[in-house]
C-alpha cells in the first residue's frame, strides 16, 4: 500500500518525503525535479519498543509504509495531467500545503494562501476525475447501441446520476457515500478525489501554534513546520524530549503524520514476540486470524490450527505468555477471529 505526497511546487513535499523515509532527494529553491521517488518509512511504535524491552530480542522489526514523492502539480495544461497520472496507483494522498512565508521561495500565485491552494488542488483532482468519468459515460452510451450488460447499465446510472453531478458541484468523491457494490464498481477507475486524504499544513517556524484551517471535516489536518521537524530528527533521542517540551509538542509531528498515514490506509498492526525477534505486522483492519497468519508465512495460513492471542499491554503487565495463560488472559482464537490492532499473536499450525 502506498501514499502519494502531493501538492503544488515548493510546498515542502520532498522535504517531508526525506524526513519520513530518511532519504536524501534534493530539495531545491529554484529548480524543480520531475521524477517521482518511492521509499519505505518505518512506522514508529512505542508498543513494539516496550515489547522489545521485555523480550530483548536479537532483532526488532517495525511495520513499514511506502511513500511516493510526486513532482508538484502545476496548473499548466498537459503537465498537470502528467503529474496527476502518477497519482492513480497510490492508495491515499498526503497533501502538503504551503503556509510558511519565505521571500526567497517564490509562490507561483504570487502570495502565500494555504486555504486557496488547498481548495485549488482539490479542484484539480475533481476536474481530472470529471474528465475521466465523462469519457467513460460517452463510451457506455456508444456501446449501448449494441447492448450493454446489467453491470454496465448500473455503472452508467451511477456515473450519470451520482458521480458526475457530485464532481460538477465540486464535491470530492471521498465525501460521497456509496453502497459497497458501487464503490467496487468505481475502484478500477482510481478516481483521485475518492482517495482518502491527509493534509499537512506546513507553517513557518514561528507559527507552530497556528490552528488547522477549517476544511472539510472528512480530512484530517496536521499543522507542522518541516524545518523544525528536521531539527528534531537530527537530535539525539535524549535531547529530543527537552526540545519538544520547549515547543509544547508531545511528540515529533512527523510521528503523528506516519500514524495518521497508516490509519488513512486502513491498516492495523499485530505483533509477534520472542527472543529472536519482536515484530509488528501489517494487515488491513478487519483481517481474520488465518489470513493474518499468512502475512508471516504462507505455511502458517495453510496449516493454521489456532492463534494464541493477548493484548500487548496485558502481556507487558504480566511479563510473559506463560503468566498470561495462567491468568486466563491468553485467548485461543480460531481462523475467523478478526485481528485487532495491538494484539500479540502466536500461531499454532501443522502442515
Ligand atoms: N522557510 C521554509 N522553507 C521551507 C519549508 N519547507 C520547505 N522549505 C523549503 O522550500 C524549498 C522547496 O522544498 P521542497 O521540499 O523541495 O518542495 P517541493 O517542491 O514541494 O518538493 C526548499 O528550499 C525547502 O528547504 C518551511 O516550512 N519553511
Ligand atoms: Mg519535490
Amino acid at each position: 500500500m502506498q501514499l502519494g505526497i502531493v501538492g503544488f511546487p515548493k510546498t515542502g513535499k520532498t522535504t517531508l518525503f526525506n524526513l519520513l523515509t530518511a532519504s536524501r532527494e534534493t530539495t531545491d529553491k529554484f529548480s524543480k525535479s520531475s521524477e517521482a521517488h518511492l521509499a519505505i518509512c518505518l512506522v514508529p511504535d512505542d508498543r513494539l519498543k516496550s515489547l522489545s524491552a521485555l523480550y530483548k530480542p536479537k532483532k526488532e522489526t517495525p511495520a513499514t509504509v511506502q511513500f511516493v514523492d510526486i513532482p508538484g502539480v502545476t496548473k499548466q495544461v498537459g503537465s498537470a495531467d502528467l503529474n496527476l497520472n502518477q497519482l492513480k496507483d497510490v492508495d491515499a494522498l498526503v497533501h502538503v500545503v504551503r503556509a510558511f512565508d519565505d521571500e526567497e521561495i517564490p509562490h507561483p500565485e504570487g502570495s502565500v494562501n494555504g486555504t486557496r491552494d488547498l481548495a485549488s488542488l482539490d479542484l484539480e483532482l475533481i476536474f481530472a476525475d470529471l474528465e475521466l468519468v465523462e469519457r467513460r459515460i460517452d463510451r457506455l452510451e456508444k456501446n449501448q447501441k449494441r447492448g450493454i450488460t446489467p453491470g454496465e447499465k448500473r455503472e452508467q446510472e451511477l456515473l450519470v446520476e451520482t458521480i458526475k453531478p457530485a464532481l460538477e458541484s465540486e464535491t470530492p468523491l471521498r465525501q460521497v457515500e456509496l453502497a459497497e457494490a458501487d464503490e467496487k464498481r468505481l475502484r478500477g477507475f482510481q478516481l483521485l478525489s475518492a482517495k482518502p486524504q491527509l493534509v499537512i499544513w506546513n507553517v513557518g517556524e514561528d507559527a507552530l501554534d497556528t490552528m488547522a484551517p477549517d476544511t472539510d471535516t472528512d480530512v484530517q489536518t496536521i499543522v507542522m513546520s518541516l524545518p523544525i521537524e528536521a531539527d528534531i530528527a537530527a537530535l539525539p533521542e535524549d535531547e529530543q524530549k527537552d526540545f519538544l517540551a520547549d515547543l509544547s509538542l508531545e511528540e515529533p509531528s512527523l510521528e503523528r503524520v506516519i500514524r495518521a498515514s497508516y490509519e488513512l490506509l486502513g491498516l492495523i498492526s499485530f505483533f509477534t514476540v520472542g527472543e529472536d525477534e519482536c515484530r509488528a505486522w501489517t494487515v488491513p483492519a478487519g483481517t481474520v486470524a488465518q489470513k493474518a497468519a499468512g502475512t508471516i508465512h504462507s505455511d502458517l495460513e495453510r496449516g493454521f490450527i489456532r492463534a494464541e492471542v493477548v493484548e500487548w499491554d496485558k502481556l507487558l503487565e504480566l511479563g510473559s505468555e506463560a503468566k498470561c495463560r495462567e491468568a486466563g488472559v491468553l485467548r485461543l482464537e480460531g481462523k475467523q477471529h478478526v485481528v485487532q490492532d495491538g494484539e500479540v499473536m502466536h500461531v499454532r499450525f501443522n502442515i
